[in-house]
């Protein structure tokens, strides 16, 4: 999962004396192999790749962090995608058994080694749902007045809004709990929705080519919409389109798991979280966006969701800013180098993939019923206003 960070992880892993921790598939231990390769012909420099479930092979993780005694742990480890957490019973539970029992495990596996590595995790802007602040979304922590009128800052009141998006607020207990329990140091990233694919490492070569998700399980949004904008085939907008969400772009993501990395929380100190976003969007203005550049027309489509139609979402991302992060905004000459990619490997599209495939409930699905993935056509390529 995640593999579209792997080439900056091993400038990490270069820099600093750092484990990562990824999800495990088959396909992603091949795929580790040929870029852990390529980095080392592209840099000179040699990092060393282990499958480890850490969900499960619990002595595994131990021993790793013993022999290794990093200084930080980047962990990635968790099913990342909302819509796939939310397919069915069987998705629900795995991404639970996964990522709250990766957590749980590695904080174990950390003290267990006796070693006092810092935990830097990647967590969601989800966690606080869309607009239920009252005001600007602050970072992890808000300020209250109690009953009786005592004033008090406490972590942010949970609302996901879907079963990945649980798991996150789950981690962000235990996070509470054994910082205070055991001293761990933990820096939360509450990430916005990633877009673009490439970094400055993973241009270098061929092989570090990131992942480019577009179907409707594990494509976020403007991926999605610049793919379809791309291949000619109508914008898939869930609804009216007035979800407001962050974006950021995945150059702006590794730059703040750099500076996560380099500004530690003291021992001691309470977990720490940052907003890891550029800026906020309504998904309507993003898709006009990718209409006006492309062509293609936008097709409001029955919600898959259960979310709020429209919302309204101001978020303070201060902190990273104030430690040196200069945003990247949408802009589309950005759009031109994902364009380019999609266009680089249009033959690996698949056309019924593109619609919705995952329901938030019985309801939803209902409402979804007419949409049939083998109605999506790709048209002709569409050029850019950048002629790409
Ligand atoms: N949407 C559309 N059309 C599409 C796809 C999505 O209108 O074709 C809408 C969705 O209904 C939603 C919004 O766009 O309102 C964002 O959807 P998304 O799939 O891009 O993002 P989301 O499911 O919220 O989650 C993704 C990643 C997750 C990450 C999260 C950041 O799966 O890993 O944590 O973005 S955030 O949402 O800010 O928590």
């Amino acid at each position: 999962m995640h593999s579209k960070m792997t080439a900056f992880m091993r400038k990490l892993v270069e820099k600093y004396n750092i484990v990562i921790l990824h999800s495990q598939t088959n396909s992603f231990h091949s795929l580790c192999q040929v870029r852990v390769q390529a980095w080392k012909e592209v840099s000179g420099k040699e990092i060393t790749f282990k499958n480890i479930d850490i969900a499960k092979e619990y002595d595994l993780l131990v021993q790793l962090i013993k022999d290794e005694q990093p200084d930080s742990i980047v962990h990635f480890a968790e099913q990342r995608a909302a819509p796939y957490s939310m397919k069915n019973s069987k998705t629900k539970r795995y991404t639970i058994d996964n990522n709250v029992s990766g957590s749980n495990n590695l904080c174990c596996a950390i003290i267990d080694a006796e070693v006092d590595a810092h935990i830097v995790h990647l967590g969601t802007m989800g966690v606080y749902g869309y607009g239920t602040s009252g005001g600007e979304i602050p970072e992890g922590y808000i300020d209250v007045t109690l009953p009786g009128g005592r004033e008090a800052n406490i972590l942010h009141p949970a609302h996901p809004g879907s079963i990945y998006h649980a798991t996150k607020c789950l981690d962000a207990i235990m996070w509470q709990f054994y910082q205070k329990n055991d001293d761990l140091r933990i820096t939360d990233l509450h990430q916005g929705i990633v877009w673009g694919t490439n970094t400055p490492q993973t241009i270098k070569d061929e092989r570090l080519v990131n992942r480019f998700d577009y179907d409707g399980d594990y494509g976020t949004v403007l991926n999605r919409f610049l793919m379809q904008g791309a291949m000619g085939v109508p914008l898939t907008v869930y609804g009216t389109g007035g979800q407001t969400r962050g974006f950021i772009h995945v150059t702006d993501t590794a730059k703040c798991i750099e500076i996560a990395v380099d500004n530690p929380p003291k021992k001691g100190d309470r977990v720490e979280i940052f907003n890891q976003i550029a800026e906020t969007r309504r998904v309507r203005d993003v898709a006009a966006l990718v209409a006006d550049q492309t062509g293609v027309e936008v097709n409001n489509i029955p919600n898959p969701r259960q979310e709020a139609a429209e919302n309204e979402l101001d978020v303070s991302n201060k902190k990273f800013c104030n430690l040196g992060l200069e945003p990247t905004t949408l802009d589309a000459g950005l759009f031109d180098e994902v364009t380019q990619i999609v266009k680089k490997y249009k033959d690996r599209c698949d056309p019924t993939k593109i619609l919705p495939a995952s329901f938030w409930n019985k309801k939803r699905a209902q409402e979804c019923a007419d949409l049939d993935p083998n109605s999506v056509k790709l048209g002709e390529e569409k050029e850019t206003v950048n002629g790409v």
